[in-house]
């Protein structure tokens, strides 16, 4: 056998254009997390690997080594099959997580949710969970094990023994022009749900002006890439397309996100959110075996957001993870007003006139989360604090009549909205002289295994 090329050798070999073999893919990654790899190594390999790109055997190994840089989690093997989770690509208004968890386990799943910060304008689930006092997002394997025994479910960031080797190689992409490399994404979300050691797994790539991929090609691209990958780990895999031009459901902020997501878990709230909740976890009890097809499986989901289940899970979710037992209840059992009181409020409350009458056709997401971020809602750097109190509520929808001066924006502050700011805002809200053709749904599409094609 030819001896193991050095690292200058393996990112010879890949800035070459050649194949990379799984134990030259498995020194590189051993390299990274024993921290022996100089960053300027990695930050090469990385390049190398975005320009030449890799084949689906190499991704595969990638995202294998990565995964096996941490150690196992401690799950009881009578959870085996049963236990699924979820990964966003990332959006604005995106608060399924918070509902889904809670309503898989109602349903008999085990969901070691592990979820992360927004950065940029999209949210993080994590950041919208802080807003609940007293929840803690850092749970250790031990814990976690205790909560999905008790509950069901947990939602909880990166620990450091979850795949280590991502979490070096993340932040070097950030900083080396390499994050939107297809392979080094399929090998980071992967590595991670490899490491939870999933039995099912779907996926919500979304597409559009204010989502990770600009076009449903791309998008499809990137899911199709993950459902091969994934269905090779081992993991039943599935991914939906999701529109993101506007934001998911009425309200975009994190205190306000919370509420709406108890709306949905009260079996309410926005339809478009529902939708997305039911049609992701369809997908997972068709995967786990919950049910016959993702259809019965979407039924059966609705069925525990109606039945108060899925709203209870959620209730002794948060009672696991710190926040006082009366809060809890409190929060779940409120009134809207008990909930928002509950949760604080911003001390302005602006309502945004209409420069123009016409038919709403829709609000951009991009732009409006970016305003809201610059009030506080997001953060410019990794730890930065944030206000969880600020957000926005669409008080229009797509296809609705305005008139000239009705309101159709509540922005919610702690500060001072900027001309800028105000001008941005108003120029989100699209309206058209004629009403316009009903708006296509949220779920464009559906990615299968059967459906996906192998390669990066
Ligand atoms: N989320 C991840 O976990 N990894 C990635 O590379 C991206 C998003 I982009």
């Amino acid at each position: 056998m030819a001896a193991q090329p050095s690292l200058p050798g393996l990112i010879r070999k890949k800035r070459d254009g050649e194949r990379l073999e799984e134990r030259d893919i498995q020194s590189f990654v051993r390299c990274v997390t024993d921290g022996t790899a100089q960053q300027g190594q990695i930050g090469a390999m990385l390049m190398a690997i975005r320009l030449r790109g890799m084949d689906t055997a190499e991704t595969l190994a990638l995202t294998r080594a990565m995964a096996a840089s941490g150690r196992a989690p401690p799950w009881a093997p009578r959870w085996r099959g049963l236990l699924a989770d979820k990964h966003s690509t990332g959006g604005v208004g995106d608060k399924v997580s918070l509902a889904l968890a809670p309503a898989l386990a109602a349903c008999g799943c085990k969901v070691p949710m592990i979820s992360g910060r927004g950065l940029a304008h999209t949210g993080g689930t994590l950041d919208k969970l802080e807003a609940i006092p007293g929840f803690c997002v850092t749970q250790s394997p031990q814990q976690m094990l205790s909560i999905l025994e008790q509950v069901g479910c947990c939602i909880v960031g990166q620990s450091e023994e979850l795949a280590p080797a991502d979490r070096v190689l993340y932040g070097l992409r950030d900083v080396t022009a390499t994050v939107d490399s297809l392979p080094l994404i399929v090998a980071s979300i992967l590595s991670k749900k490899a490491a939870e050691q999933l039995s099912a797994l779907v996926l919500d790539v979304k597409f559009g002006s204010a989502a990770l991929c600009p076009t449903q090609d791309s998008a499809r691209e990137l899911a199709r890439s993950l459902v091969a990958v994934g269905e090779q780990l081992g993991i039943r895999t599935a991914a939906v397309l999701s529109r993101m031009d506007q934001p998911l459901g009425r309200c975009v902020g994190n205190s306000l996100e919370v509420l709406e997501a108890l709306e949905c878990l009260d079996g309410g709230g926005p339809p478009d959110l529902r939708e997305l909740v039911t049609t992701l976890g369809g997908l997972l009890l068709w995967q786990c075996g919950l049910a016959g097809a993702a259809e019965q499986g979407r039924e059966r989901l609705g069925r525990a957001l109606d039945d108060g289940s899925a709203l209870r899970t959620f209730e002794a979710m948060l009672g696991a993870q710190g926040v006082p037992p009366d809060t809890a209840h409190r929060l779940c059992a409120g009134t809207p007003p008990q909930r928002r009181q509950l949760l604080g409020q911003a001390s302005v409350c602006e309502e945004l006139p209409a420069l123009q009458g016409g038919w709403v056709q829709g609000v951009d997401a991009l732009p409006l989360a970016q305003v809201l971020h610059e009030l506080g809602a997001g953060r410019a750097r990794a730890g930065d604090p944030i206000n969880p109190r600020v957000g926005a509520e669409l008080l229009v929808s797509p296809g609705q009549q305005l008139r000239e001066g009705d309101p159709w924006l509540r922005v919610h502050h702690d500060g001072a909205l900027s001309g800028d700011g105000r001008r941005t805002l108003q120029r989100a809200l699209r309206v058209a002289p004629e009403p316009t053709r009903q708006r296509p749904p949220r779920v464009a599409e559906t990615i299968l295994p059967g459906t996906a094609r192998d390669g990066c």
